[in-house]
Order: C-alpha cells, then structure tokens, then sequence
C-alpha cells in the first residue's frame, strides 16, 4: 500500500474522501498579485513606494522591466499547483510611446493587452485588477478619492473609471469575471479635525467610479486600519466600507493584514456570508503589524480556509494573494505563499465538517474538542504529495528557485 492509499483510508474511516477533496482542490482559483516581483513599483514612472505601505529588504535580483517581471512569474506559476488567476495593478501599464503622455486618468485597455497574451499564453483563469491609488504626484496630501481638492479628487475618480473599463477588457478577453479592487491610502498622520467630510467625499467619489454598468466586473473595496505615516486617521475604515458595500451591492475586500491584531477574518467571512453571495480576500501575513510578510501555513490562514470551504464558499469567496518580501529570493516567496494557501485549502476539504457541525449542534463539546485535535494528526502530507505529483510538481522544489536564481536573478546587477 502506499503512503496515500493508506492516507486515504484513514480519511475515509473519518467520512472523508480525498479524492473528492484533490479533485475540488485543483478547481479552486488563487490569483496571483503580480506585484511580489518588483517590489510594488510598477512600469509607470514610480522609484518608490508610498501610501503607508512599504517592502523591506534589498535581496539581489529584483524584476526592473516587463519582461523580467513576466519571466519571473512565469518560473513562479511553473511551481504552483492548481488553479491560478493574474492580480495586476494599474501601475503595471504597457505604455510604449504613450509614456510622459498619458496619465493614470486615460488608460485604456490597449496598455494592458500584452498581460492578457502573457495570461492566456499560461493558460491562466483569468485576470483581476486594481487602480494604483500610490506612487503617484497627483497624490496630494496623502489623499486621493478623499482630497478636499477637486482637481485631485476628480483625477483619481477618472483613473477609477477607466480602470473598470480594463477590467471588462480584461473579462472579456479571459471569458471569466475581473474582480476589480480599490484600495486608497488616505489618511491622517494625526488628530484629525474633521473626520466626517473625508468619508462623504470618498462616498460620492466611489459611487462616481462605480455608476457604469459593467457586467464582466466585480467590484470590490478594501479597507484598512492604519498606514505608515498615516496611523491616526483611514478614510477608508472597515465600518466605512461594509456600509458602503451593504448598500451599494458591491464587494468587501478583506485583507487579513488590515485590522486590529486579535481580530481574524476567519470570523468576519461567516459573518459577512449571512449577508453578501460574494467577499474577496487578500491573504497575507502580518507581523506584529500590516508587514505582508509571506503567507505560511499557519493556525489563522487554515481557519480561513476552513470557514471557506465548511460554508460551501468555494466559488462565493475570491481569493488572492497580497504580500511583498523584498528580503528572500522572490521567486520563491511567492511559491511559498501560493502553496501555503493550497495547503490551507486542502486541509480544511479534508475535515468531516458535516459530522463536526453535528456535534457542536447536539452540545457535545467535549468530543467535538477531541475530534478536532485528532485531524491535526491525520496524514495530510501524504495526500497534498499526492496532489502534487498528480500535478507533476513535488515538494523539493527549492532547488529549481536556486538554479534559477544562478542563471537569471544574478545576471540583474
Ligand atoms: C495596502 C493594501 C493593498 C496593496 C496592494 C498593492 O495595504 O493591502 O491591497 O497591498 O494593492
Ligand atoms: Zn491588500
């Protein structure tokens, strides 16, 4: 007998079929944030990262074109199972001879076309997107869809517009929906004098940008609590947005990097479940705060998962990935992150969640705590390999980013 066929006997004496569960895994789509290659520094002109955010590190070996970029996240997908979509960010545009001449508030679906050849040429499901609201000028103060300054404001509402309309481009093209997240980072550094006005120009600016009827588009925000800089006031707060979402039928975008410590986003999904068909996540990982260290397969990360596939949200809850490490091959970064998440997945498909519900409904705690503690010890190793080499990839795949990183990263001086 095998590793896995003595694994999946194990599962099925629990009630669990880990076929049923490989087969649900490959299906279920994480979208890749094409910005752990560069640093988040985009193709449009920025040399540094702002809007409270930030990457540390200066390990060697940093995507500086276009191409570099796509090739690196090309050897990355090449190390990922599953199923993959492409998280790109405004700042990502293709501008050729149109750079100096058209700014952020007129880019068109063209400037984008060669990440939808690069999409489908990797056979991705699809490609979602973001207005880059940072590493911009019109940046003023520190605020964006927010400023007090109309000709500030009215800018970013223009590149909110034309950003939805690459997204239906972006549809289109991959046949599949393009969710479309806004993230601003305005704020305050300090005590703020008025809270209030901020948040009702955001308001006004946001149902600006979503009036038109987009149907290939799902529109998210995300909101957060604090930036660098930026820790007294976020005009964008979680009560701002799950109003704005609640009543506007539009998406809350949750990154588990955006809130108070002890908060989990395992929790607000079921909570936000008995309320909206559809919620987006960025995963990441933060430490001590919004640090988007790499993602691990850690206790929250496997709740998370857990309450996504217990629920039957495989499908309702969009998952993709946010995280920058500018200190350790990024490359592998990204790898790891990926499969951190798959793992996480694969774990929660592997729970008997039917029979645990049963006990907590009939109040038997006690058996409920055993059982619980029993699934940690269950062989989920033998069936993730197993998902692997169905796949043809394996776990020792650390030597691949290596060699990569002698024959490409180096070379980048
Ligand atoms: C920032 C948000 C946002 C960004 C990306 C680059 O705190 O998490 O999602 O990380 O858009
Ligand atoms: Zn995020």
């Amino acid at each position: 007998m095998t590793r896995y066929e003595s694994a999946r006997e194990k599962y099925a004496a629990l009630g669990v079929d880990t076929e049923q569960a490989i087969e649900t895994l490959a299906g279920i789509p994480i979208s890749l944030h094409c910005w752990q290659g560069d640093d988040v520094l985009g193709f449009d002109g920025s040399d540094a990262l702002s809007g409270g955010i930030q990457t540390t590190g200066n390990y060697p070996g940093r995507a500086r074109t276009p191409q570099e970029l796509m090739d690196d996240i090309e050897k990355a997908v090449s190390l990922m199972p599953g199923k993959k979509r492409l998280n790109v960010h405004a700042s990502y545009a293709f501008l050729g001879d149109d750079k100096g001449k058209i700014d952020r508030d007129a880019y068109e679906p063209r400037h984008f076309a060669p990440w939808v050849a690069f999409a489908k040429k990797l056979g991705l499901d699809g490609i979602d997107f973001n207005p880059t609201y940072f590493g911009h000028p019109m940046v003023k103060d520190g605020l964006t869809l927010s400023s007090p300054d109309e000709q500030v404001r009215a800018f970013w509402v223009r590149h909110g517009v034309v950003c939805r309309r690459i997204a239906q481009y972006f549809a289109d093209e991959m046949g599949t929906p393009s969710l479309l997240n806004v993230w601003i980072p305005d704020g305050l550094k300090d005590v703020p004098a008025d809270r209030l006005s901020p948040r009702i120009r955001l308001r006004r600016s946001l149902d600006e940008i979503f009036a038109e009827k987009l149907p290939g588009v799902i529109d998210a925000v995300e909101s957060k609590v604090f930036g660098i800089g930026l820790e007294s006031y976020t005009v964008g707060s979680n009560e701002f947005y799950q109003n704005y979402a609640a009543t506007r039928g539009v998406c809350c975008l949750l990154d588990n990097g955006h809130y108070h410590p002890t908060e989990v986003v395992s929790d607000k999904i079921p909570a936000l479940l008995a309320f909206h068909d559809r919620i987006a996540l960025h995963v990441t990982r933060g430490v001590r705060w919004d640090s988007d260290h790499v993602v691990l397969f850690e206790d929250e990360l496997r709740e998370i998962a857990t309450e996504i596939v217990r629920n039957d949200a495989v499908g309702k809850v969009l998952i993709g990935l946010d995280y920058f490490d500018a200190s350790i091959n990024r490359i592998g970064a990204w790898v790891t992150g990926q499969r951190s998440m798959e793992k996480a997945l694969l774990s929660a498909l592997l729970m008997p969640h039917d029979a645990l519900r049963a006990l907590q409904d009939t109040a038997q705690f006690g058996r409920l705590m055993f059982s619980f503690e029993r699934q940690k010890m269950m062989p989920l190793g033998d069936v993730w390999e197993e998902y692997l080499s169905r796949q043809g990839l394996s776990e020792d795949w650390y030597g691949e980013i290596e060699n990569y990183e002698k024959e490409v990263l180096v070379t980048r001086k």
